[in-house]
């Protein structure tokens, strides 16, 4: 089974397989992790993100999808992208938001990562609860049926870290 930990940070400085970008289906970059990736990955990760759009997305990435690119300059090796929902308070997008995390594991496996780093997706710019995505993330992770040996979620800050350690229980903090 995979095994979880949580480490609070920055996903960009992580030695992991693969890091888990919360893009958007453009896949030419925002703020929040998404501009951090690329600011820190360099040039090579937009240039493979257009060259994904001309060649497969023209039409975008759909939400709940993902893609794998280099990892530039980073230290990982692939960077993962995956377009959240956007929170909505008149629709249950939770599927979606599950999605992500589902398909960027299969994605994983399909390039042979053992290690994969998550963000919290949606839970900033996109406005998903912090509760209800650790939740969602959690049981989707563990329920994946994936070969990644250890996933590891990257909290940036520490509402998000205990978020997610009330998810995990303490096994999975340092
Ligand atoms: N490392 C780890 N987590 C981070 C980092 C980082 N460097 N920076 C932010 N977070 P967000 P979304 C946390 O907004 O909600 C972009 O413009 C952040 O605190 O990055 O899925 C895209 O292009 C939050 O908990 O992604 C899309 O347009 C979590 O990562 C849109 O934002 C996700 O926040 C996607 O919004």
């Amino acid at each position: 089974m995979v095994r979880i930990t949580l480490v609070r940070g920055d996903i960009t400085a992580e030695h992991a397989d693969a890091i888990v970008n919360a893009a958007n289906s453009s896949l030419l970059g925002g703020g929040g992790v998404d501009g951090a990736i690329h600011r820190r990955g360099g040039p090579d990760i937009l240039e493979a993100c257009r060259a994904l759009r001309a060649s497969h997305y023209g039409k975008g990435l759909p939400t709940g999808r993902a893609v794998a690119t280099t990892a530039g300059r980073l230290p990982a090796r692939w960077v993962i992208h995956t377009v959240g929902p956007v929170w909505s308070r008149d629709e249950d997008r939770s599927a979606l938001l599950a999605s992500c995390y589902r398909e960027s594991l299969r994605v994983a496996d399909e390039l042979g990562a053992r290690t994969v780093a998550f963000p919290a997706i949606s839970t900033g710019i996109y406005g998903w609860p912090m509760d209800d995505g650790a939740r969602i993330a959690v049981e989707t992770v563990r329920g994946a049926g994936t070969r990644v040996e250890e996933v590891r979620f990257v909290l940036y800050d520490e509402r998000a870290y205990q978020a997610f350690a009330e998810q995990t229980g303490p096994a999975a903090t340092g």
